[in-house]
């Protein structure tokens, strides 16, 4: 993967050659693919929602296995783009594919080989460079029964010569382990690009939003998740050890923004005290959260709005 100058070399384990490499998880909107990311890392560094569409850009998580630091890229769903952040966020997707050392194709179980993963599948070879191993992870088991992975399985293996193919649940953690070890021991041999406590590779600022928009998407329905986007505009460390942020929520339609602050602003209220306790957690500090909601119709056409989140704008163009 490229850009990686402005990152801190880590020290290896004493002794022995390193090895460090990329893995980009890849699939259909709603596979697992953060969830399987939190799982790998241990910690929770991608938000999850059972909507499709919750990750845009693209999110890193540190782990190391062995004498192996990988650095997984969760990706946003791939599917047929329509909107310009579509197309900028499948771009993301298949650019993070395009540059790991090794890719992880999720598949759901109870779902099969949907229209999507069959786009995916005819994408592949004339996307991904030759050579560049894909490992298929079945992934939900645990919502169908056990006779329906084999021929699955073997569907999926028919169509691709996968390097390897991996049973799992993400949300429960079978076969994430032997994933996690089989990935470890494909990374190529370097140095580690991060230091050994490291989990993830994103201002906090930007995770901090991410957790912040993960508590809207769950509370609002429909359309109204895509028309918005979240911004920390300040951090401010205070003299008592807290610290106070203020994120910006930016909404399309005028309409939206009512919806967003809910009756008597309750809707943000109940969402701010979520995120805070969230953010709270996550940097172990006191935090005051202020959340603004601001209309702004044009700011799917922004490129400052998707540089925010990591995704290039021309991308979409
Ligand atoms: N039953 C079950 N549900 C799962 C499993 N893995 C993920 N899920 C659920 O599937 C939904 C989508 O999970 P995400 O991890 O957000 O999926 P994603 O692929 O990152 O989705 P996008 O970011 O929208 O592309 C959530 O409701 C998860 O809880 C699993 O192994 N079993
Ligand atoms: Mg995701």
């Amino acid at each position: 993967m490229t850009g990686e100058d402005d990152t801190v070399p880590g020290a290896g384990p004493e002794g022995g050659a390193t090895r460090c490499g990329f893995v980009a998880l890849i699939g259909e909107p709603n596979a697992g693919k953060s969830s399987l990311l939190n799982r790998l890392v241990g910690a929770k560094v991608s938000i999850v929602t059972h909507k499709v569409q919750t990750t845009r850009g693209r999110i890193r998580g540190v782990v190391i296995d062995g004498g192996a630091q990988i650095v997984f890229v969760d990706t946003p769903g791939l599917f047929r783009p329509r909107r310009r952040l579509d197309r900028a966020m499948v771009a993301a997707a298949w650019a993070g594919a395009v540059e790991a050392d090794a890719v992880v194709l999720l598949v759901e179980a109870h779902r099969g080989i949907t229209e999507g993963v069959d786009a995916i599948l005819e994408a592949l070879p004339e996307t991904l460079p030759e050579g560049r191993p894909v490992a298929l992870a079945i992934n939900k088991i645990d919502r169908v029964p056990h006779e329906t992975l084999l021929p699955l399985s073997a569907a999926l293996n028919e169509r691709r010569d996968f390097a390897a193919t991996f049973l799992i649940s993400a949300t429960r953690g079978a076969g994430v382990e032997d994933l996690r070890g089989w990935l470890g021991g494909r990374m190529p041999e370097g140095p580690w690009h991060y230091p050994e406590d490291q989990v993830a590779d994103m201002p906090l600022r930007l995770i901090a939003a991410e957790i912040t928009r993960e508590k809207l998407m769950l509370r609002l329905h429909q359309e109204l998740p895509y028309e918005l986007t979240v911004e920390t505009e300040s951090w401010q460390e205070r003299e008592d050890g807290s610290v106070r942020i203020d994120q910006v929520v930016y909404v399309a339609r005028d309409g939206h923004k009512g919806i967003v602050l809910g009756a008597k602003g309750a809707t943000v209220k109940a969402v701010g005290t979520e995120a805070r306790v969230e953010i709270a957690e996550l940097i172990g500090q006191r935090a005051h959260l202020f959340i603004q909601v601001k209309v702004r119709p044009g700011w799917l056409d922004e490129p400052a709005r998707y540089r925010e989140i990591g995704l290039d704008y021309s991308d979409g163009g």
